[in-house]
């Protein structure tokens, strides 16, 4: 017998970052982060679950390295072995070390180039595994799981707003996805390639080698204090303020490390003037990046069209998206045979 599930996640884009991790553990932050819910972009996993054979990744029809997957499938394994209930009406094995998964997942956005994949990748597959075997976890045991994979994930298991304090195991939703409803996300899509340095060795690389990681480590609290308390108020200037501070000087440490990291574009370069003159002129946009050259700029509803026709000026070529906060792990029915 084997049987399947269906989960979707949103990616997790953090307003105030996650970079760096903790020396002892499996993706443990060394920063507080506090991130919204992408809602519109998903990414769909579906799950079959064996017993024997190798575990099988696919994304976008493309198979993926085991070693990528290795870590997250071992923890996924030992918890179940750990948790694993015995029933009738959930997966037969007398092993569950033996269970092997094989995925398939697609995303309806651009894979690895810079819009937090990985967040909603390992947030799918940590639902979409346990699901096919007939666990029913907690949101905290899945954002667990899905750190392990990547520390990202863990705030894509929650909608809405979602913080991870530094040295946590799993994240915590901070408000719902209804608690500011104007919000908006433009995603300005400026490049569809991949990524020089993946996000994972970029962190690493300003961990050993950037002169300002202690630094930045030690300012990332207060701005995550300064972000709960913009988003306690639904303050978008002190919000976006605290957002911004956080992303440079994020982009600080990976341009002091050695080698130095520059994911910029010429094009990002030119999104981020492009929102400093629109906040000059009362328009909400804050912008915002992570490890890729895309821009997200946070902004209002009231105020998106006017933002992405100045950014559309700017950037000819451009792409755009736009997210709302959106809902955390969803599940739809897949046939078990
Ligand atoms: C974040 N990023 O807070 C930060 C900001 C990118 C820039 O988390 O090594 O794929 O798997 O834990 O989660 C992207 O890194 O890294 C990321 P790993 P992840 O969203």
């Amino acid at each position: 017998m084997d049987s399947g599930a269906l989960c979707i996640a949103s990616p997790s884009l953090a307003l105030v970052k996650y970079w760096g991790k903790q020396p002892d553990g499996v993706n443990i932050p060394a920063t507080s982060s506090l991130a919204v819910s992408l809602g519109g972009l998903d990414t769909r996993t579906a799950c079959r679950v064996h017993e024997g054979g190798s575990d099988r990744v696919e994304i976008d029809g493309e198979v993926q390295p085991e070693s990528r997957f290795a870590v997250f499938f071992e923890n996924l394994r030992a918890f179940m072995c750990r948790t694993f209930e015995f029933s009738d009406t959930l997966y037969h094995t007398k092993d569950p070390a033996a269970l092997r998964f094989e995925v398939n997942s697609s995303n309806n956005f651009p894979t690895a180039a810079g819009i937090a994949s990985s967040s909603s990748g390992f947030a799918a597959l940590a639902g979409a595994c346990t699901a096919a075997v007939g666990l029913s976890s907690t949101k905290d045991e899945l954002s667990a799981l899905a750190r392990v994979g990547s520390g990202s994930a863990a705030r894509s298991v929650f909608g809405g707003f979602v913080g991870l304090s530094a040295g946590a195991m799993h994240a915590r939703q901070l408000y719902p996805e209804q608690y500011w409803p104007e919000l908006r996300v433009l995603i300005v899509i400026v490049r569809r390639e991949r990524k020089p340095w993946t996000s994972r060795d970029a962190m690493e690389n300003s961990r050993h080698s950037s002169p300002y990681y202690s630094s930045w480590i030690d300012s990332s609290e207060q701005e995550y204090e300064r972000g709960l308390d913009a988003l306690a108020r639904r303050d978008i200037r002190e919000l976006g303020e605290a957002a911004r501070r956080s992303y440079l000087r994020m982009f600080g440490t990976m341009l002091s490390a050695d080698p130095p990291i520059l994911y910029w574009t010429p094009e990002s370069v030119e999104v981020i003037r492009t929102s400093a003159e629109l906040r000059s002129h009362g328009i909400a946009a804050w912008e915002t990046m992570d490890a890729g050259p895309q821009v997200k700029i946070i902004t209002l509803s009231s105020d998106v069209e006017a933002v992405r026709k100045l950014v559309a000026e700017a950037v000819p070529g451009a792409e755009f998206l736009v997210a709302s906060p959106g809902s955390g792990l969803r599940y739809e029915p897949e046939a078990t045979t």
